[in-house]
């Protein structure tokens, strides 16, 4: 039995949400790891404690009593992030506060089309539950099965079926918010029309934790597709794959859900580092699209657009060859090669991830422009470049070259390639973060890419909801 060192908000915080839902260094056989280490292996902090909450009022208290003593606090869903927001800083002297006990679904409402859940429900979960009442939740992403709502509400995900559902906070009617004095606003309203003044659901949305702290949801819920195909298509370039992208949405319309795109060097990753998936077509070709086909027909219809689509695109020369699944499994093969990219590039080594959107008709020539100039300056770079082409986001991110070594690599070329990217993302017209968002490592550059005015008034949003400064400190804002 081990006696924790008396600390008068720990004290508090253990009578709040029980002893064993408050872990602390204290006990040398609690491993913190977990909640203190980010997803990427960039940053580990250590947290003061980390506090669970079993409901809405349990966080309510912890809110309190935080502030009460001024103690910062960092939520966090399932850790997934990838920008450093939800680990604590190296102080010690902040808390964990996690959500992750807090999973309940509340409520299904099949006439309006929602589903309520708590913050901490992972995301997988959520989507199961809308299937078991016979419904889609759209929202789907490769950390799925350990990412929470509340996280992708924090960070206002993205993921792959953008192009038909929109981001997460399209997805969302309504939320039950802790404020920074410990406050809850009930916002579950489920509404899909509301005038009476500033819309706050939006503004918590992609806030990353600094604003409120988001413990449940009413979220969208659609009817399920008839039909569902997926088709694997090998493109001879990027200017082609933006034809293809327009050929699909005149073709198959609100049937378009997924269009991704995924270069060479990104499948040759996946093809070295998972070789039982079988990536198709990826040695013959600078680029490679999966595209989705969502039908409220029937198979045979969705097959016929598809294949009509297809058959076009091969004679404009958009597209050179491809495959469509045979079925629901096949399918799935097919987006968990695309899904394995971030791990395959982890497994390959460090790397700098942008996540980037430029308006689509503008991303070849921004491509051709930044390899070029990434090339000229970081000597046998590799580009790990993929994403969301049908939302104009692509992840660009950037691995070492062959045989360097990894730390060596990022010190001395991780600001300077940040800059030549983001540098040229501004002349392009796009956002330095479509879907990760800003945390810890984009907070720096926020300043230099940003509407001045648009930062003074997130400054005066932050002051006027959090003047204590205690929700997630030094994440979006310095
Ligand atoms: P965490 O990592 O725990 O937290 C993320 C941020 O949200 C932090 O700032 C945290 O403080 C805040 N937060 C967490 N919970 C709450 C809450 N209840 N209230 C207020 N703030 C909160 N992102 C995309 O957009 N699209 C993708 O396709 C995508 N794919 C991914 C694939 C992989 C393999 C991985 C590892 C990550 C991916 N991500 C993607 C990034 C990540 O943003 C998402 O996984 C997810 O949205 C984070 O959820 P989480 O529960 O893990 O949040
Ligand atoms: C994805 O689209 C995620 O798979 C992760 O947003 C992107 O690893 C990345 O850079
Ligand atoms: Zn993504």
């Amino acid at each position: 039995m081990i006696t924790p060192i008396p600390h008068p908000l720990l004290e508090q915080l253990r009578q709040i949400c029980g002893p064993a839902n408050v872990l602390t260094h204290d006990d040398p056989t609690t491993d913190l790891s977990p909640w203190e280490q980010d997803w990427r292996k960039r940053v580990r902090g250590r947290a003061l404690a980390v506090v669970r909450p079993g409901d809405t009022a349990q966080v309510a208290a912890v809110v309190k009593a935080c502030a009460a003593s001024g103690t910062p606090i960092v939520p966090q869903g399932g850790n997934t992030g990838l920008v450093v927001g939800g680990v604590p800083n190296g102080s010690g002297t902040q808390i964990v506060l996690s959500l992750s006990r807090m999973n309940a679904v509340r409520a299904i409402d099949p006439a309006n089309l929602t589903i309520t859940v708590e913050a901490g429900c992972v995301l997988q979960n959520l989507q199961a539950a809308a299937e078991a009442a016979g419904f889609l939740f759209p929202l789907s992403l490769g950390a799925e099965g350990s990412c929470t709502i509340g996280g992708n509400l924090g960070t206002n995900a993205g993921g792959t079926q953008v192009v038909r559902y929109g981001n997460t906070r399209e997805l969302c009617l309504g939320l039950e918010v802790v404020t920074a004095q410990g406050e809850v606003w009930q916002g579950l309203s489920g509404l899909r029309k509301d005038n009476t003044g500033y819309d706050l659901r939006n503004l918590m949305i992609g806030s990353e934790g600094t604003l409120g702290i988001i413990t449940a949801a009413t979220m969208k819920l659609y009817p399920q597709p008839a039909a569902q195909l997926t088709a694997w298509a090998a493109v001879p370039s990027m200017e082609a794959a933006v034809k293809l992208l327009g050929l699909a949405h005149q073709r198959l319309g609100p049937g378009l859900t997924g269009f991704e795109v995924m270069g060479q060097f990104a499948l040759s990753l996946v093809d070295k580092h998972y070789p039982q998936l079988r990536v198709p077509l990826w040695q013959e070709t600078p680029w490679c699209v999966l595209l989705e086909n969502s039908d409220s027909e029937s198979e045979s219809h969705a097959r016929g657009q598809f294949e009509a689509l297809l058959e076009a695109a091969l004679e404009l020369g958009c597209v050179t060859d491809a495959v469509v699944a045979e079925n629901l499994t096949q399918a799935k093969g097919l987006w968990h090669i695309r899904e394995s990219i971030t791990m395959a590039q982890a497994t390959e080594g460090l790397n700098i991830k942008h996540d980037i959107s430029i308006p689509v008709s503008r991303i070849p020539d921004f491509v051709a422009e930044t390899d070029a100039l990434l090339a000229q300056n970081v000597p046998g770079v590799r580009m790990v470049d993929f994403g969301h082409l049908g939302d104009g986001n692509l992840h660009y991110n950037v691995q070492a070259p062959e045989g360097a070594d990894g730390p060596t690599f990022l010190r001395e070329f991780e600001d300077k390639v940040n800059t030549l990217v983001f540098d040229q993302v501004k002349r392009f017209g796009g956002s330095i973060s479509a879907e990760h968002g800003v945390g810890e490592q984009k907070v720096h550059k926020l300043p230099h890419y940003k509407d001045p005015t648009a930062l003074a008034m997130m400054r005066a949003v932050k002051q006027a909801l959090d003047p204590q400064n205690i929700l997630n400190p030094g994440r979006v804002l310095e």
